[in-house]
């Protein structure tokens, strides 16, 4: 029986209780897991910005050592480490076969209801089943999950900086490697530097950016983007970040503006910091009803700007995944220095609010294996 934390509704704070767990049917897998990131959309569920079916453990940012596996599973065995991604990818679909997997059309069910396949969750409770965020819900020290929503890395990477990258990442670096079309020597503007931020600045470094100019409300915030590769940091308590964004650029805006908080204001923000001709990249995630209006004829006819939704990173798993363990093995890629606070399941809630007093780049739940 595995401790989960449970999210009983809206509002409610987490509840770490012990639940019950289905063994894997055709397709899925058990996983014990190692570690997991507490990553904005787990809050972003509790406190209903993101809809999602509750009661649910939550979680969506994990990685550990696979237990045992249900019939037909051949990509991943016992004792397989592995990667957990909160979009499930086929490989298969329309989306998949048309370079887009993030967008998987099997996945995107089990991903939306927090259920696996045959749209039923693996976790229950005195007989009720319980949702699993994502098809995984990593707040808990075992789950069963897809096949599909796993990829295996080499046993000497550390779980907790590997957890990292099913989430912030591959999101935050894809946005600026496969969403964005960041050309050497451009500049880009990156509006919240938190776990998810710090790594578009990262991915933005690595595609091959020169200027990029971090904007965050807590300098300690715009400190770490420093360390991640940002060259310029606005903080919006000196002044409108639009103007200061502007002044540092000639007057014209960037090339590229990332938006990773997901409020109106900041993607608004993004959209006014873009240059003519350049890009908006939104990947905050707002409220589900939140409507973004924007000057047709001038903004997207007569400056030619673009505005870019970004779903995971644009992220496909099993080609990022190694690429992105590649970078970490060379030094390449920063994961241990995104590990502000490394916690117990107890303390999830506790984490909640150090993410939200701006403390934390991300706190991870580290699980005794
Ligand atoms: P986080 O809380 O770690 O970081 C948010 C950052 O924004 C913090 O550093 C804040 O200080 C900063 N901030 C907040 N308000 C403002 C403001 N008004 N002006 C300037 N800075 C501000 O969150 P995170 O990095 O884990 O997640 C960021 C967003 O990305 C969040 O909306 C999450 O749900 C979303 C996300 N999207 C995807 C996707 O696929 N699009 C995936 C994962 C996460
Ligand atoms: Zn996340």
């Amino acid at each position: 029986m595995p401790r989960a934390a449970v999210c009983p509704g809206i509002d409610q704070p987490l509840e770490v209780v012990d639940v019950d767990l289905d063994a894997p049917k055709a397709g899925e897998v058990l996983v014990r897991m190692g570690a997991s990131g507490v990553c904005h959309s787990d809050l972003s569920v509790q406190n209903g910005t993101l809809l999602a079916p509750l009661p649910s453990v939550l979680g969506h940012e994990g990685a550990g050592i696979v237990e045992s596996v249900g019939e037909g599973v051949s990509s991943v065995k016992e004792g397989d480490h592995v990667v957990l991604s909160f979009v499930p990818q086929c490989g298969a679909c329309y989306f998949c076969a048309h370079d887009q997997p993030q967008l998987c059309e099997t996945g995107f069910l089990p991903m939306a209801t927090g259920s696996l396949l045959d749209l039923t969750p693996r976790f229950s409770r005195g007989g009720s089943p319980l949702n699993q965020m994502s098809a995984l819900g990593t707040f808990s020290e075992q789950l069963v999950t897809l096949e599909m929503s796993m990829v295996k890395i080499d046993s000497d990477i550390p779980l907790s900086s590997a957890a990292l990258i099913g989430c912030g990442v591959l999101t935050g670096f894809g946005a600026a490697v496969n969403t964005a079309s960041i050309r050497r020597g451009d500049s880009v503007a990156v509006i919240g530097c938190g776990g998810v931020g710090l790594n578009v600045i990262q991915g933005a470094v690595h595609a091959g950016a020169e200027r990029i100019i971090a904007v965050d409300m807590f300098d300690a915030k715009l400190d770490m983007a420093r360390a991640f590769g940002a060259t310029d940091v606005v903080n919006p308590s000196s002044g409108d970040a639009t103007d200061q964004v502007r002044e540092l650029t000639a007057g014209r805006g960037v090339d590229v503006a990332f938006e990773v908080i997901g409020l109106k204001s900041t993607t608004e923000q993004a959209f006014a910091m873009a240059r003519r001709g350049g890009q908006a990249v939104i990947v905050g995630v707002p409220k589900m009803e939140q409507i973004l209006e924007i000057p047709i004829a001038m903004e997207l006819l007569v400056n030619e700007k673009q505005v870019r939704g970004c779903w995971y990173g644009s992220s496909d798993v099993r080609r990022d995944i190694p690429q992105l363990i590649s970078l970490y093995q060379s030094g390449s890629l920063k994961l241990d220095e995104l590990i502000s606070r490394r916690i117990g399941l107890e303390e999830v809630n506790e984490a909640f609010r150090a993410m939200e007093a701006g403390e934390v780049a991300r706190s991870v739940i580290e699980y005794d294996l």
